[in-house]
């Protein structure tokens, strides 16, 4: 019997090269988390459809350090296996994306283990490998030998060869130090000269070997191999490869890097990454904002050989079966009331210090801005979440008296560091005439302003709308939708809802998809959008901190 029926994605916003085990009745993958902290999200499900974030793996700066990555760095194709009674996740983190360009910038791979995948501190410290690459999976054969294959550019390769040329090497390893205990062995390039993703299985009397080919855009698919001798190989391509792949014309495109997993019927499944972008007329697509995100399909197994989805294109509704909503309730909303920020927030890099608290003003999160700019590749105090959904709205109230005209806390919708867009709250001078320094609460003239920061080189430009009040909370907005916009009012006591005293939003920008979801001029763009709450200087301490009151995320569909 197969499991219930699903819609896809199953897991809906950014949560690309999913990995997936089963431990008895529980279900549990693991998404890459690039340039976020924590990293490593964890997934339960007990019906493969439903899901739910349960922790994370790489709490610790210990663990971590990502610090000026370039978008697209930082914790790239985390591996989850289950050995033993005990949880390994198998991965490698970039600081700059150049793989195609310098061996020298290739990460080592690294592991980190626990006995109890529901508490997230109880992961272990790394331990590294010795071999560079990225897409790292381990494999644990039944005279105990563990394979460790993952991509990296083709060894030994001939002149004039494509520089790009990925390929899957192996070799075997000691898990206590992370040493290699063979050569590592070529055993998958592709025509397509991008081999990738590599998961290695036992199945009967076959190993099989699942790459990913084509590289992660259009012309991305997944393969199969089989050996019936070693996981060094031979191996043999299978008849069917690829195993799928979705055009340009498909609602759901670019899938494929899938792992496998058996449910406890001994039904097979394949969880893979796809993106879904919205079809604006017959041959016009807009990029989605989501980015990659996680998608299900059936396996089944025909002489040996496994076949995806029946054969067929994967798309958004399961082979036609009833729809089930995602578990995600409409309404998502944090008071800071916790003790511990709730699950699902990440900061862009691993933080050097604390600069935030919930309990020095209860019901608060309180952030005190580090010195960079949003722009900047270093690690601001911004708070993120995933957008899951197209449409919906996103709500927080501010209490924020900026100590300098360097200033500014709010609220942004973040792609990367070279796009987003912010509204935030800040002091102005309507004089110009003096410099920031020089401004103190007792000039007068001074005004607590609103600014609205549309993305870099988008054409767009900054508006800037004086506050009334010199100390009012402030609600900030915005709406997503086929385009992003940012509103803002001040709050008063009689107001708690924002939805009583919508008309009264005063609507200062908004910003196009297509801009959000531009490439980067450098790195890679593997993320999709994600809304949050920022405080920051502009190189300069800020010495009052900004306290946010709430957020409520309302996820229309
Ligand atoms: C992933 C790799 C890839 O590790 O994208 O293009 C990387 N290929 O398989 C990041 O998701």
């Amino acid at each position: 019997m197969r499991a219930a029926s699903f819609a896809n994605p199953i897991i809906p916003g950014f949560n690309p090269d999913p990995s997936i085990v089963r431990v008895n009745h529980d279900y549990f993958l693991v998404t890459s988390s690039f340039e976020y902290f924590p990293g490593a999200p964890i997934y339960h499900s007990t019906d493969l459809a439903q899901w739910k974030l349960i922790g994370h793996a790489l709490t610790r700066t210990s663990q971590i350090q990502i610090q000026t990555p370039e978008p697209g760095g930082g914790v790239w194709a985390t591996t989850l296996r289950f050995h033993n009674g005990t949880f390994y996740i198998v991965a490698a983190s970039f600081e700059h994306y150049r793989p195609q360009e310098d061996d020298r910038v290739w990460p080592l791979g690294f592991y980190v283990k626990t006995d109890n995948i529901w508490d997230s501190d109880s992961w272990s410290e790394p331990v590294y490998f010795d071999q560079v690459g990225f897409d790292q999976d381990l494999f644990w054969d039944d005279d105990g030998a563990v394979y460790l294959s993952c991509t990296r550019r083709k060894l030994h390769r001939t002149p004039g060869a494509n520089l790009k040329d990925f390929a899957i090497h192996i070799c075997t390893v000691n898990l206590e130090t992370g040493a290699s205990t063979s050569k590592a062995r070529l055993i998958r390039d592709s025509t397509s000269a991008v081999s990738e993703g590599s998961h290695i299985f036992r199945r009967g009397k076959y190993y099989y070997l699942f790459t990913a080919e084509g590289g992660t855009e259009s012309g991305h698919s997944e393969c199969v191999c089989r050996s019936d001798q070693s996981p060094f190989g031979p191996w043999e391509p299978g008849p069917n490869n690829p195993l799928c792949h979705n055009g340009g014309q498909d609602d759901v495109q670019n899938v494929g890097h899938a792992d496998l997993v058996e449910d406890e019927q001994g039904n097979w499944w394949a969880v893979l990454l796809a993106v879904r972008p919205v079809r604006k007329s017959e041959d016009k697509w807009e990029s989605s904002v989501f980015g990659r995100e996680t998608f299900l399909v059936s396996v089944d197994w025909v002489d040996d050989w496994p076949v995806f989805n029946q054969g067929r294109k994967i798309c958004l509704e399961a082979t036609s079966q009833k729809l089930v909503k995602h578990n995600d309730s409409v309404v998502w909303t944090d008071r800071f009331s916790a003790p511990k920020l709730e699950l699902g927030w990440y900061r862009k890099n691993t933080p050097r210090k604390q600069d935030f608290s919930l309990t020095e003003k209860p019901g608060y999160l309180r952030l005190y801005g580090a010195p960079y700019r949003l722009c900047d590749p270093a690690c601001p105090t911004m708070f993120l979440r995933k957008q899951t959904h197209r449409s919906c709205k996103w709500e927080t109230r501010l209490s924020f008296l900026p100590s300098t005209a360097y200033t500014e806390a709010g609220t942004v919708v973040w792609m990367d560091y070279f796009t987003h867009c912010s509204i935030g709250i800040r002091l102005k001078h309507p004089a110009n005439n003096q410099t920031a320094d020089d401004i103190t609460y007792k000039d007068s003239h001074l005004q607590r302003i609103i600014r609205f920061s549309p993305p870099a080189g988008s054409g767009s430009d900054i508006v800037e709308w004086q506050l009334t009040s010199f100390h009012s909370d402030v609600i900030l907005q915005v709406e997503c939708g086929s385009k992003y916009r940012f509103g803002f009012r001040e709050f008063s006591d009689k107001s708690e809802s924002c939805d009583k005293d919508q008309d009264q939003t005063i609507w200062v920008g908004e910003v196009a998809n297509e801009v959000m979801t531009r490439p980067p001029p450098i790195g890679a763009q593997f993320t999709g959008v994600m809304l949050g709450l920022y405080a920051l200087g502009e190189y300069h301490p800020c010495s009052t901190p900004a306290d946010f009151h709430h957020v409520h995320f309302t996820n229309y569909g």
